[in-house]
């Protein structure tokens, strides 16, 4: 862009911004404080977001395009601000205007709450792939839940977790608008009435239900563009909390002020666990409301638009991501047979045509079931339909398999009264897709073996990735520009374009730059933990200020939600390991390393609590010791999240990706941080064997432990002996040892702690065999790896040849990619850019309105 139109674009926003503040906000420039300059910056920003946007959605209009709509319990979309102008390429201006109106960029970015409305990966994963639907105009709408708290905020006291809520609705929140218009009720409990349609099938109405309004907040998300000619996707977000109009629906429970006041509280809280089934009555009701309120939503829309559901199959279709919204095969069915008289039939086939179901787990302890007297309690309609269509296929498995009595036990929908939502989200949707190939392998051949038998061509396999629009472009610029410099800017829409990369490995050049930019990176993580990042006292008083850290060091990265299976506790291992080598062994070639662990632990986990508390108090012994300080540092960062998470990755040398294989679905923060240059030390798990074979194993040198094959193997002839290796194995036997020795505990409590977790790992893990997770089955391999790690950063060249291949590897783990797969095989939907015509258009009323 040249300097004078450069120049013209900011006056033009100065303009809007001035104009913004005195209207809307009262204020003049001089006067405003940063959250209101942030909010009028916004204000002026957005208007030409929101002419794309009725463009976007008159374009999918005037095509009749085929629509997919996104469920999910969760979304994690990290701040706008900077997105959207990275989006709009519009960063440049925005900065001029920064300066010349004398506002630092900083103190602006951080007057926006970091929306918290989800767990983790899974969140995450939906906000990329909303990104890349905008970024690749796929005619696409997500629904959610506005929850009034997200994800705590995690503060370390001494060590031990506390959660405070997060209040991220404080102030005025400038990218979301309120639908009044579009606002539905939805019906709980109540006594079921049976009546037939017109074929003559059951369908029931209700009497003394509880009803409850939900009402939408729509969030633009802007597609990438380098034109004016970018699309934006609907997030719209159901809340049952606001208004005068939800109390009075209450006069329709009068008596039961109980039973309204939890129904306009419903969309209060996120329930912070992940990968845990918690089977509590309001999460169920959250469910259904999303379900219900979204459904309801998608039929208006269609019906305006087609005046009948003709077109239902052919123009709708859902993607269910987790089990969490997997009503939405029974209440579609409802809807179709009941409010639109369609036969039973024809409205299971439409169902199962319209909807697609995403599995993000292996765990058995995730999968959701729901006890089927609570479940009839809340939506006796719905259970009534799953009933139906639960005969319905046990029938057809049993007139395949006859006398095969034990197979419809595994398969049906409803047994030993619980309701099991992935078997209805099997046999109620067309698709079924894992998110990793091996993930996807482990679905068919265990986890849904007797679905897969039944269903062989339901299942698919489609790769997560992450947007490098926000995890490269926006978060690290410098990296960014050094990949454009390279091979252009095509990367940006086009990941697969990134292996050009490849050839610039080996250039001696390429690798001091890459270098010098990895170590800027780490300088601003640096300051931002010591400008952030304080240790407490166990009142929550700040004591101290964080260790020194040393940018030399190789940063080594752990940053994921704490779960066993996640094994950070065998990076602590592997750090009590280091320790006592270095200060018993005056000879140790150790080199300095500089070691990030950060997650958030379900608030009930106590297991995963104790992990932190243990890895808090390693860091509190090494960070002070005399003699390995300078060469181990730990760093426990405190509230990990989105923004955090863009601060730590560009920084990172290493990435951890630990888990037992076959236990980790794909993950996704090893795409981002190796897309940032970081090398991967990890198992044979998720996504990680995918990126091995894209990056080659020649540039991939850090896999170690075990294969899913082989613990398979170990589990089933019950053969693996945790003691066996504490017995024979010294520097092990002595790591584990110093949990229960006091070495890292200074309280009772503390070696309570510790005590508990060398129980687990060597005695017994609740009640089952010790060591579940099989952490010190790898944990020497674990360390002759980071041996080896440590042997390549010695030779920075070197290092960064790898980093640079990797980078290039990493084409195919962008949510471009993941989305194109999406539309191909499970959608059928074709990406639908905006109409020019209708652009203009909304861009001429826009302008006329403006003149008046
Ligand atoms: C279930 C029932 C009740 C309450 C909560 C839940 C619940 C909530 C969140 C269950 C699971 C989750 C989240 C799971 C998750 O984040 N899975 C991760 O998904 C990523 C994206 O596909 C993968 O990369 C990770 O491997 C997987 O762990």
């Amino acid at each position: 862009m040249s300097t004078v139109n450069i120049d013209l674009l900011a006056e033009e926003l100065i303009r809007r911004v001035k104009s913004y503040l005195i209207s809307t906000i009262g204020r003049t420039a001089e006067e405003a404080d940063a959250n209101e300059f942030y909010r009028a910056l916004c204000y002026a920003i957005r208007e030409e977001t929101m002419i794309n946007w009725q463009a976007t959605a008159r374009t999918i209009a005037k095509n009749q395009s085929r629509q997919i709509y996104y469920l999910s319990m969760e979304y994690l979309p990290g701040r706008l601000f900077v997105n959207n102008i990275t989006n709009l390429c519009s960063k440049d201006v925005v900065k001029l205007v920064l300066q010349k109106m004398n506002r630092n960029l900083r103190s602006i970015v951080e007057q926006e709450e970091d929306p918290g409305l989800g767990n983790g990966g899974l969140g995450r994963l939906a906000s990329c792939l909303l990104d890349s639907l905008a970024t690749h105009h796929y005619p696409a709408q997500a629904y959610g839940l506005r929850y009034q708290y997200g994800i705590f905020e995690q503060q370390l006291w001494n060590g031990a977790q506390i959660e405070a809520p997060d209040c991220w609705l404080l102030n005025e929140n400038p990218w979301e608008f309120r639908r009044d218009l579009r606002r539905v009720h939805v019906k709980f409990c109540g006594k079921p009435q049976t009546t037939y349609n017109i074929h003559g099938d059951e369908i029931l109405s209700l009497t003394e239900a509880e009803e409850v309004g939900a009402l939408p907040y729509d969030i633009p998300i802007v597609g990438y563009s380098k034109n004016s000619n970018f699309s934006v996707v609907t997030l719209r977000l159901w809340s049952t909390k606001d208004s005068p109009r939800n109390f009075l629906l209450q006069k329709y429970n009068a008596g039961r002020l109980d039973q309204a006041a939890e129904n306009t509280t419903l969309t209060d809280v996120l329930y912070p666990s992940d990968n845990n089934d918690i089977g509590k009555r309001i999460r169920l009701k959250q469910e259904f409301l999303l379900v219900s309120a979204s459904l309801q939503d998608i039929v208006r829309h269609h019906l305006a638009q087609y005046n009948n559901l003709r077109q239902f199959a052919d123009k709708v279709r859902i993607q269910i991501n987790d089990t969490h919204p997997s009503l939405v095969i029974a209440e579609l069915v409802r809807i179709l047979t009941k409010d639109h008289d369609l036969p039973w039939k024809t409205a299971v086939e439409i169902t199962e045509a319209c909807t697609g179901y995403t599995n993000h787990t292996i765990l058995s302890e995730a999968l959701e079931q729901w006890d089927k007297a609570l479940f009839y309690y809340l939506l006796p309609r719905q259970c009534r339909i799953i009933e139906r269509i639960n005969l319905d296929f046990c029938n057809a498995i049993r007139s395949r398999y006859p006398q095969d009595e034990e197979r419809i036990r595994r398969l049906s929908i409803i047994e030993n009264d619980k309701v099991r939502m992935a078997n209805l989200a099997i046999v109620g949707s067309h698709k079924v897709n894992g998110v990793a190939k091996l993930h996807t392998e482990i679905l068919k051949n265990s986890v849904f073996k007797d679905f897969y038998e039944f269903f062989p061509d339901k299942f698919v396999n489609i790769t997560n990735g992450v947007t490098q629009r926000r995890w490269l472009l926006e978060c690290n610029p410098e990296l960014a520009r050094f990949i454009t410099q390279r091979i252009g800017d095509k990367w940006i829409t086009d990941f697969l374009t990134i292996k050009e990369l490849a050839k610039f490995a080996s250039d001696p050049e390429s690798q001091l730059e890459f270098l010098a930019i990895k170590k800027k990176n780490k300088f601003k993580f640096i300051e931002y933990i010591n400008r952030e990042n304080r240790l407490r006292d166990a009142n929550g008083i700040i004591i101290s200020p964080p260790p020194l850290l040393d940018v030399d060091s190789i940063f080594d990265v752990q940053i994921k939600r704490i779960h066993e299976y996640k094994r950070q506790l065998m990076n602590a291992l592997h750090l009590i390991m280091l320790y006592q080598e270095i200060t018993q062994n005056p000879n140790h070639q150790r080199i300095k390393r500089t070691v990030v662990i950060g997650g958030k632990a379900a608030a009930g986990y106590e297991t995963a609590k104790d992990i932190i508390r243990l890895i808090y108090c390693i860091a509190r012994k090494v960070n002070q010791d005399p003699i390995v300080g300078p060469f181990l540092k730990i760093v426990y960062l405190e509230n990990y999240n989105v923004t955090k998470a863009e601060i730590v990755i560009p920084a990172s040398d290493l990435s951890e990706q630990i888990s037992t294989a076959g236990t980790e679905a794909s993950g996704t923060g090893n795409m981002k941080m190796a897309m940032n240059g970081a090398l991967t030390i990890g198992t044979q798990d998720g996504a990680n064997i995918e990126m091995e074979e894209e990056v080659t194993p020649e540039w991939w040198p850090f896999s170690f432990g075990c294969t899913a094959e082989q613990i398979a193997q170990l589990k089933m002839t019950n053969s693996y002996s945790s003691k066996e290796i504490y017995d024979n194995n010294p520097a092990i036997k002595k790591a584990v040892d110093a949990l229960r020795d006091r070495s890292f505990a200074q309280t009772e409590e503390e070696h309570q702690i510790f005590s508990d977790l060398y129980h687990k790992l060597i005695e017994m893990h609740y009640g089952g065999a010790p060591d579940r997770y099989f952490m010190l089955k790898d944990l020497q391999s674990f360390y002759d790896t980071q041996l080896k790690v440590e042997e390549l950063y010695k030779k920075p060249k070197k290092w960064a040849e790898y980093a640079i291949h990797n980078i290039a590897g990493m084409g195919k783990f962008s949510t471009d990619f993941s989305v194109h797969n999406y539309a191909a095989l499970i959608w059928g939907i074709e990406p639908c850019p905006i109409d020019q015509e209708l652009l203009d258009r909304v861009r001429y009323d826009y302008a006329a309105h403006n003149r008046c």
